[in-house]
């Protein structure tokens, strides 16, 4: 058994576990920084590594496929050491990258064609396909190729897509299990739950989706512009289907007060570029609220980022420092940004199961959740 179930919130459906993969544990819940094109935005490995500590990250097959392509990845010896970082990797299948390229690309049974943002160039893939390139890249855990629905949509459209996303299930899992891996380790396999927001679609695909007996799960589909409530809703349908004794991981999500509600319905991993995209435009996430650090009223405010801050930068740099290499456009604005916010998003988790582990979780996140609620 990969997972763990270590204790159980009483106060909620929250969970804290340990997933074993095969460059390392980790302990849930966790966030995962993506690291898109085998780089986490701005931040250097060691830096991440020391300073923010994530015991796993994400790179994006649709990405590495195309640049720098799993020839190249290949012949480094695979993702780990191309990129240096020797921790637990997991990769996303393509399916959502490619459903963002409206316009850009076909969807049939037998898999999708795209064009590449990149040089416009036809590319194609399978079920079949992006099991073999995360094989490739040598990710610790690989995803499923699914059609993520976008929002809103139709009840027949998201029906038919949830049995595409079925049936490529299915081709991935024959895929999964007639391949080996290349590097020697062991590769887990995650599913994903679709049905857009229609209840019945959603646990009807949580009931497949748990009939494959997977290590672990995954619920896609959300996130991509519905209400939160609806989210809320979905994710909890989908939690109480899904197998206790493993991991489930809710894709793409979200505000630091969605991963505290959903980590309260019982999800226990989690990614997101909002924690580093958002850094880039000068918004950081603190246990108050929201800053934007590019307003005026910054601009002579000398107290350090966020004094309640956990990683270095919090205490050495002041709010006005920062305003001014953004006023400037300077890198390491954004540098500072990004190290402060996954340093916030991983002790949010961390202080989370933290909290679950002591019996504290409940009454914590819903004084969090209302005080995170706030700009400043
Ligand atoms: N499917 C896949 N990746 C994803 C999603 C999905 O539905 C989402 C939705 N929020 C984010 N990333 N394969």
């Amino acid at each position: 058994m990969n997972f763990t179930l270590k204790h159980t919130d009483p106060g909620s459906k929250a969970r804290a576990g340990l997933l074993k993969t095969a460059h390392g544990t980790i302990e849930t819940p966790i966030f995962m920084p993506v690291g898109t094109v085998a780089s986490v935005k701005g931040v250097h490995q060691r830096e991440l590594r020391d300073e923010i500590d994530p015991d796993i990250i994400l790179g994006n097959t649709y990405h590495l496929y195309l640049r720098p392509g799993t020839e190249i990845l290949k012949s480094a010896g695979g993702l780990h050491k191309f990129m240096g970082w020797d921790r637990p990797i997991l990769t996303d299948s393509g399916g959502y990258q490619v459903y963002s390229l409206s316009g850009r690309r076909k969807i049939k049974e037998e898999g999708v064609k795209f064009k590449s943002h990149i040089d416009g160039s036809l590319h194609e893939f399978t079920p079949e396909s992006v099991v073999d390139l995360q094989r490739e890249i040598g990710a610790d855990i690989i995803m499923a190729f699914d059609e993520c629905t976008p929002y809103p949509c139709e009840y027949d459209y998201a029906r038919r897509s949830m049995h595409l996303t079925h049936r490529w299930l299915d081709r991935c899992i024959k895929h999964f299990e007639e391949s080996e891996p290349l590097y020697g380790y062991q590769q887990l396999f995650f599913p994903i739950v679709q049905g857009s927001v229609y209840t019945d679609l959603r646990k009807q695909s949580a009931e497949y989706i748990a009939g494959t007996d997977a290590v672990g799960n995954a619920i896609g589909g959300l996130s991509v512009g519905e209400p939160a409530e609806e989210m809320y809703e979905m994710a909890e349908a989908v939690c109480d289907i899904l197998p206790t004794g493993k991991p489930r991981y809710l894709m793409g999500v979200g505000t630091p007060i969605n991963i505290l509600e959903n980590i309260a319905l019982g999800v226990d991993m989690f990614d997101c570029v909002m924690p580093t995209r958002n850094a880039r435009n000068g918004m950081l996430f603190t246990s108050e609220g929201t800053i934007n650090i590019k307003n005026k009223k910054w601009e002579d405010d000398f107290s350090p980022l966020d004094p309640m801050g956990h990683t270095f930068v919090d205490q050495e740099y002041s709010k006005a420092y920062l305003r001014h290499l953004f006023a400037a456009n300077e890198y390491l604005g954004k540098q500072i940004a990004t190290i402060h916010n996954l340093g916030f998003y991983l002790w949010l988790v961390r202080e989370s199961r933290r909290r679950i582990l002591d019996g504290s979780f409940r009454p914590w996140k819903d004084q969090m959740v209302k005080q995170m609620d706030k700009r400043l």
